[in-house]
């Protein structure tokens, strides 16, 4: 079996993490701005400058045979503060970007919430608010009707759990709250509530593309194979993926999710008791998603464990230095035989599979799947205009293989989305985290083709991967 002619191969970026000019040509302010400056590590400027690349970047898509984008918008560089006024030179260029992609045969997937909501609605509790859930609604209202003949795929949000778990329990994003479980709960429904009340009115606006939701799917199994394991993996299961995926396909939480989610909350000094009304929106946009959009690095091991939180990110490339330690689910472990990134990620292609797997089973309604991220953060060394990045094209061949076998076995995907078509900036690891096919030079906005591109090409113009 190859990959059917119409899968799509893409490449993924995010505003933030490509566009640069994060406080010029009219753009507001984002949470990310100040945090990063207090932390004084990097920040979000230049990033890989596709402000102004866009064009090159593009036509390297047309040149390695890529045909599909995905890309993000700054709500901000549209709203500056989040609802009201509009700044004209933000939606003028996203017309332009677009316009360069159809110019180039690439197809924009494009994202309304990637990571960024606007400082202003930030700074009121951003998705723990529901102020912040109808400004989204507003914003996504304006750009379906303004893109409606450039975009034909969006996606509502970008990644629910990281977004809540970052947040509230990690502190890596900003407000930087650590071990906030109760929060995390919340500002995932509210979410979720944001993206079903978006959903509606894209369908009752009748617009002719398509829509869905992307969710961070890792796979969770129990580090030995003994009850206590067992429940601690179904436990983190049920906290980052059957929550949203609940949401997604069934508009509403199963009593297995609900007793999980309401005690998770209660140990935590919270509660979780979602609006009747609420759910009834989320009930009716549920059968009118058009796709799931999944992205996938990595997977968990987990142990039973009943200690205190303990969480240390590794942000530094320094393998080894990750723990992830949760009061009453678990502690995610290494694994003997199961290699790492130097940012301590499991590769662990055999995850893909059950995941995709896992979803077609338990959501029999989903309609179709893109792996909207994959890929390997790896510290390319430059070697005069030379990047060897084996590992890279290793990592993604197996992950495509696991993929095949999916689709193989009946699973309906639709496509697949390297992370990352460029270098770009990584949220909480900086600029020596590096994922794209084409090597970024920071300092002159030079694009160099690793040695994982023309792997790619290859993938692409064979649809098939290596054996
Ligand atoms: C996903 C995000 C991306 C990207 C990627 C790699 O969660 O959607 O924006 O950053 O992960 O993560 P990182 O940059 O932390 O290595």
């Amino acid at each position: 079996m190859k990959f059917p002619q119409d899968f799509v191969f893409g490449g993924a970026t995010a505003a933030y993490q490509c566009e640069g000019e994060t406080r010029t040509h009219g753009k507001g302010k984002v949470a990310w701005d100040d945090f990063l400056a207090a932390q004084g590590r990097f920040s979000g400027d230049p990033a890989s400058d596709f402000y102004h690349q866009y064009p090159v970047d593009l036509d390297l898509c047309r040149k390695f045979h890529i045909k599909a984008i995905r890309i993000s918008i700054a709500w901000s560089r549209i709203f500056p503060e989040g609802v009201g006024r509009i700044n004209q030179e933000g939606v003028d260029f996203y017309h332009r970007v677009f316009r360069e992609c159809h110019k180039n045969g690439v197809e924009p997937y494009v994202t309304l919430h990637h990571f960024d909501t606007p400082d202003t609605l930030h700074k009121k509790g951003d998705f723990l608010n529901k102020e912040t859930v109808e400004a989204f609604v507003q914003y996504a209202k304006f750009c379906f009707e303004e893109y409606k003949d450039e975009v034909s795929y969006w996606f509502t949000f970008n990644e629910v759990w990281p977004v809540a778990t970052n947040q509230y329990i990690e502190g890596t994003f900003p407000p930087g709250i650590k071990y906030d479980i109760p929060k995390a709960i919340l500002s995932m429904h509210y979410m979720m509530l944001a993206h079903a009340k978006a959903v509606i009115a894209f369908k009752e606006g009748h617009y002719s593309g398509k829509i869905g939701v992307i969710h961070s799917l890792e796979t969770k199994y129990p580090y030995e194979d003994n009850d206590a394991d067992r429940e601690a993996a179904k436990k983190e299961d049920i906290l980052a993926n059957q929550f949203v995926l609940d949401a997604t396909f069934l508009g509403e939480y199963t009593d297995e999710t609900l007793t999980t989610i309401k005690a998770l909350a209660a140990l935590n000094g919270g509660s979780f008791d979602p609006d009747a009304k609420d759910l009834e929106i989320m009930k009716k946009a549920a059968p009118l998603n058009d796709y799931l959009g999944m992205n996938h690095y990595q997977s968990h091991f987990i142990k039973a464990y009943d200690g205190e939180n303990d969480i240390h990110h590794n942000g530094t490339g320094e393998k080894g230095t990750n723990r992830f330690r949760l009061k009453g689910i678990g502690e995610r472990m290494f694994k003997e035989g199961i290699e790492t990134t130097d940012w301590d990620w499991l590769i662990y292609p055999q995850g893909m599979y059950d995941m995709i797997m896992r979803v077609k089973k338990q959501y029999p309604m989903y309609k179709a799947i893109y792996i909207t991220e994959n890929g390997m953060g790896y510290k390319d060394t430059f070697d005069d205009g030379f990047i060897d990045d084996a590992p890279r094209c290793d990592y993604i061949n197996k992950h495509l293989k696991a993929l095949k076998k999916a689709i193989s076995d009946g699973a309906n995907v639709k496509g697949y989305f390297v992370w990352s078509l460029m270098d770009v900036f990584s949220w909480s690891n900086g600029y020596n985290k590096r994922y794209g096919l084409f090597y970024a030079d920071f300092n002159t906005q030079k694009r160099y083709p690793k040695c994982s591109a023309y792997y790619y090409k290859m993938v692409i113009d064979n649809r098939d991967v290596i054996e």
